[in-house]
This record gives structure tokens, sequence and C-alpha cells, in this order.
């Protein structure tokens, strides 16, 4: 029995430095209603969906920096997105810059929410893998300053029952890790969605800049075939206030044969009918894990039992 969900990945192209959260999410909301006409019932936006991506430059201002940043979702300008939402009947997937006030700490996370279809809160996740720096680099054209304006999250990956399946997200530099997609399909998850911002040049190795669709791609075709998931990946493209980022917003079957994908850097929707149960021949046979992972294995060399000493 098919289990379709029909998704949209609603790629961004840029946002200025100067637009306001009204004018980006007013983006938004036309791209919800252009993913509902195609009959959608779930739409993923992108990492930091409401603002340009601000850890490519230096802001030295507390006042300045916070401005950046949500304290409520839905917020003021928000809401907005969750009625429109609810109106239409369609979830949502959403990457924002949150600053939380906890214990009366604040604390500032790369975060993404997911929505369902009533305008209810399901999940909530807080990006754990920071790429860059926290200091400055004077010789960069660009700055990745993740590690100085975000906390690494606290919430683990975790799956949750929703839209017919089970779901998980993660965000941007994630995706290039393993454990990322294996920690989700081990909670279960049969649909992993995330958005990124990743520039087409990388300042500290720029001998692989030409790989970086390939390596975008990689990562997320090897991520959905070794754990028998699908995965929604959706870019921010495009040069944003001189940073030029990659587009190829792209979804994956379990399989990992890339099924839809996008062809500008600009804004952009590409649709796909996801069957869910297409996860089953991998998560059933090839990829077990019950039956064929062999974790007794996994231990470091010096803690296996019969491990051979090294020679003298
Ligand atoms: N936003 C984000 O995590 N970007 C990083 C840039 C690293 S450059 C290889 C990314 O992994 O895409």
């Amino acid at each position: 029995m098919p289990r379709f969900l029909s998704i949209a990945a609603a790629q961004s192209g840029p946002i200025a430095r100067r637009t306001s959260r009204s004018e980006a999410v007013s983006r938004l909301v036309e791209q919800m209603r252009e993913a509902r006409a195609c009959g959608c019932e779930l739409i993923v936006f992108t990492e930091c969906a409401l603002t340009a991506f601000f850890p490519h430059w230096w802001i030295d201002d507390e006042a300045e920096l916070e401005a950046w940043f949500e304290r409520t979702m839905p917020g003021p300008d928000t809401q907005v997105l969750f009625d429109e939402a609810v109106r239409l009947g369609i979830g949502f997937y959403l990457g924002y810059a949150e600053l939380a006030v906890e214990n009366s700490v604040k604390r500032r996370y790369n975060t993404s929410i997911l929505v369902a279809a009533d305008g209810r809160m399901i999940g909530k996740y807080r990006k754990i893998h920071l790429p860059g720096g926290a200091d400055y680099q004077p010789h960069h054209p660009f700055q990745n300053l993740e590690k100085r304006y975000f906390e690494v999250g606290d919430l683990g990956f975790q799956a949750w029952r929703a839209f017919g399946g089970i779901v998980g997200m993660c965000i941007c530099n994630d995706r290039r890790w393993p454990e990322t997609y294996r920690v989700l399909a081990l909670r279960g998850a049969e649909l992993i969605l995330l958005g990124y911002n990743t520039p087409d040049h990388i300042p500290d190795q720029p001998e692989i800049d030409h790989l970086c669709d390939f390596h975008h791609l990689l990562s997320m075709q090897s991520g959905a075939y070794q754990n028998g998931c699908w995965v929604v990946g959706v870019a921010k493209a495009g040069v944003e206030e001189g940073v030029s980022q990659i587009g190829q917003t792209a979804i994956i079957a379990p399989s990992g044969e890339i099924v839809a994908r996008s062809s500008t850097l600009k804004d952009e929707l590409i649709v796909y009918r996801c069957d869910l149960d297409l996860v089953k021949p991998y998560k059933e046979r090839l990829f077990n894990f019950e039956k064929h992972r062999r974790i007794e294995h996994y231990q470091p060399i010096a803690t296996q039992t019969g491990a051979t000493p090294p020679e003298e």
C-alpha cells in the first residue's frame, strides 16, 4: 500500500541585509500558496529563512546581533505564516535564528521547527554541527561565524510521527555527517528535512571549491540510501550580500536517487509526490539495522577483545 505525501521544497533566492522580516515572510507565504495549489501537504523552507545569513559577517554590537534572532515563534512577523498554513491546510519546516531565554540566561541557536497543518508545533531542532569559527578571519572574503553566534544545539536528533510517516530534522552542515542520518534513522526517521546556506567558495579550502555541488549531493544521497530515508534539502541560493551560494535544492528517494532538483538560484519551488513506503525495501532488507548491523565490532581497537597488540 503506498503512503503518498506530496512535498514542496521551497528554495529561497538571496535575502538582502536590509530586507524586513515581513518582506521575507511574504515571499514564504507566496511559496506556501503555490505549494498548496500543487497539492502539497508539506512545504520545506531553508535554514535561517527569515533573514540574510548574518554569520557571513562580523557583528560586535549585542543589540545589533539580537535583531537577527526570533524571541518567540510564532512572533509578530511570523504569525501570518502560521495563519496562512492553517488556512491552506499545509504543514511546514522553517529554519530561523532563535533567541531563547532559559532560567534568565539568553541562549542563541540555529533552529528549525516542524509545524502541522493545523498550526500545532510538532517539534523543534537546534543545529548541532556548527561550521566555521568564532574569530574574525581578515584574509577571507566573507566570514563563517556560526561558532560565535550560536550555541551547539541541545535537543539531540529526534524524530516525530507526522504527515503519515516518521519525520526527522537537521540543518545545513549536519547533512555532511553520517551520524546525523544514522541517529535519525535509528530513531525511525523515514523522511529527513533540512535547509542550508552553502557558499560556492570555501575560503580556507579553495582547492575543493569545484566540488561544492558534488559534496552537497553526495552527502544527502548517501545519507538517504544508507539509512533508507527520503531526504529533502532546501537551499538559500544565489549572491547574497556578496556571498555566492549554491542552489541544488533536491528531493532524494531512499534509493539515493534525486527525484526532483532546482534549476535556478532564485526562489523556486520543486514538488514531488513521495511514497513513504519506498523506505521499506531498504529498512526491512538491505539496511535492516536489527538484522545486519554488528555493533559489537564498533568499539575502538584498544577495547576490542582479542585485538592484536601493535607490533613493536
Ligand atoms: N550554514 C552552513 O552550515 N554552511 C556550511 C558551510 C561549510 S562550507 C563547506 C555547510 O556545510 O554547507
